[in-house]
């Protein structure tokens, strides 16, 4: 095993990351920038080296300043946790070259993942379902044309150098092909530097459903199961769950094949998700794309599993056989994870940066929180606005849900707004609770909330009715089950009293 590792991220998953060396005795080196001195990560590490400014492209994102900093601090390996260099073949090839380990998959891997075009021929090579489309980037838009009328209306143009939904565009018909074409163009330029789309039908009302893989150096690949995240905003996931709520043995193991096929057919090593997408009505499921990484929603698969992917990433990074075949995994019991975000949903998920001034996280039966900040750590504005991971595990979902339920009321975080309300209201909603969670869930949820939404002057009674309240009893004030919005109202007038 290593003796000591250097940690190329922030936040949450650097705390993780430190927390599975301290456990396999190996020593933490973390990085930091200039805003992040004071942070969390940095405390928990050995040691610690700063990498530059607040911005991440001259900090977190400097691939020479990282393996410079791992050389100084003797580190025999880099992990690059997610986002950030994570998924970038160049950093991969930079650590190795410095005679350093990178815990992840070969740069080769990474860069045919990188492409949507290259994962979806690799994908056909492996003999797995890909979503019907076309196999090459589109060179004009007459192409466009022939091939959206090949495929059948409706259709997506998606950017071959995209992934996670950037860049993507829903065409309906022949009439709005030309706009769609267009802009998906300029936006994949703008986000990847290359204008290249491809096309696939679309698939109504589907479900994204991942599996996770995991990969040894000497030719051992298994699944680890789905997790459900098909609960998204703006292409980023809100919610997720293990086991997916349509819980299927059957599909689970014919997408946990496919799955193994694809990572196979790369040469992949170390941890790793595969993409699908699931028609609701026909149960079919088809590629979507491979993310070469450790990723944000791993702690339900952990949590159902009882591994430690981590552990596993660094075990298997120093060559070692995975500890488990595909015959030695079990699910155990559901869980689900919600992202803390220091964001508005009363604003439109506006970022909410500052101070955080009072926290208590929640403890107890069944709750797991993956936490990247403490109090008056500061919400920087330059980075990922994620504070946190709340998982709760049940013996069924129902259970899961209960103590979710439970563990969002704990939560207590102020000084900065966050996303806990709107989870506060997912849990009690009762298509969240049935489990009726296609891709069209937030926007439905959204036109659920419309109906009984407060008012002006509600607003306004339930401020004065918190401001009587707290100056009779200089007590915050306290609920213990807040199902109305009055009561989350009065909440969040509390988080903002603490503000000063
Ligand atoms: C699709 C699709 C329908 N048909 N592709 C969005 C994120 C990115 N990973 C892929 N996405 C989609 N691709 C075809 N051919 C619908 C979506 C999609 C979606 C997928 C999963 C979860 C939420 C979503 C929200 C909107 C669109």
């Amino acid at each position: 095993m290593f003796r000591k590792v250097l940690i190329a991220n922030r936040g949450e998953i650097a705390v993780r990351i430190i927390r599975a060396c301290r456990e396999l005795g190996i020593s933490p080196v973390a990085v930091y920038s200039e805003a992040d001195t004071e942070s969390l990560h940095v405390r928990m590490a050995d040691e610690a080296v700063c990498i530059g400014p607040a911005a991440s492209t001259q900090s977190y994102l400097k691939i020479e300043a990282l393996v410079s900093a791992a050389l100084a601090t003797k580190a025999e390996a880099i992990h690059p946790g997610y986002g950030f260099l994570a998924e970038n073949a160049a950093f991969a090839r930079a650590v190795n070259a410095a005679g350093l380990t990178f815990i992840g998959p070969p740069a080769e891997a990474m860069e045919v993942m990188g492409s949507k075009i290259s994962a979806r021929l690799a994908a056909i090579d492996a003999g797995v379902p890909i979503v019907p489309g076309t196999v090459e980037a589109l060179t004009s838009f007459a192409e466009a044309g022939r091939s959206a009328e090949e495929f059948g209306y409706p259709v997506m143009l998606k950017a071959a150098a995209g992934g996670g939904g950037k860049g993507m565009r829903l065409v309906n018909d022949r009439e709005e092909l030309r706009s769609a074409f267009e802009t998906a163009q300029t936006e994949a330029a703008a986000a990847f530097g290359d204008s290249s789309l491809y096309l696939e039908k679309a698939i109504e009302r589907p479900r994204h459903i991942e599996i996770q893989v995991f990969a040894d150096n000497h030719g051992n690949v298994v699944h680890l199961g789905e997790r459900e995240c098909s609960i998204q905003r703006r292409h980023q996931k809100v919610i997720e769950e293990c086991p997916s709520p349509i819980n299927d043995p059957d599909l689970r193991q014919r997408m946990g094949e496919e799955a193994v096929k694809i990572a196979r057919a790369v040469n992949y090593t170390g941890a790793g998700t595969v993409e699908f997408l699931l028609s609701d009505t026909t149960r079919e499921f088809y590629f979507l794309e491979m993310n070469t990484r450790l990723q944000v929603e791993h702690p339900v698969t952990e949590l159902v599993t009882g591994f430690d992917l981590v552990r596993e990433q660094f075990s298997v990074a120093a060559g070692a056989r995975l500890s488990f075949a595909q015959a030695g995994v079990s699910w155990v019991g559901h869980a689900i994870e919600c992202r803390i975000y220091a964001e508005d949903p009363g604003n439109n998920f506006f970022p909410s940066p500052g101070t955080i001034t009072h926290l208590q996280e929640p403890l107890g039966p069944g709750i797991r929180v993956d936490s990247g900040v403490r109090r008056l750590s500061e919400v920087s504005i330059h980075y990922d606005p994620m504070i946190a991971k709340l998982a709760a595990w049940g013996r069924t979902r129902d259970e899961a849900i209960d103590r979710l339920r439970r563990a969002l009321d704990e939560y207590e975080v102020a000084g900065i707004t966050t996303t806990l309300p709107f989870f506060r209201m997912i849990v009690r909603d009762k298509e969240f609770i049935a489990g009726r969670l296609d891709t069209g869930f937030i926007s439905r949820f959204n036109e659920r909330q419309t109906g009984p939404q407060m008012t002006t002057e509600d607003t306004d009674l339930a401020i004065i009715a918190a401001g009587l309240y707290y100056t009779k009893t200089q007590q915050p004030v306290r609920f213990q089950n807040p199902v109305s919005k009055w009561k989350l109202a009065a909440r969040e007038i509390k988080s903002n009293h603490r503000r000063d």
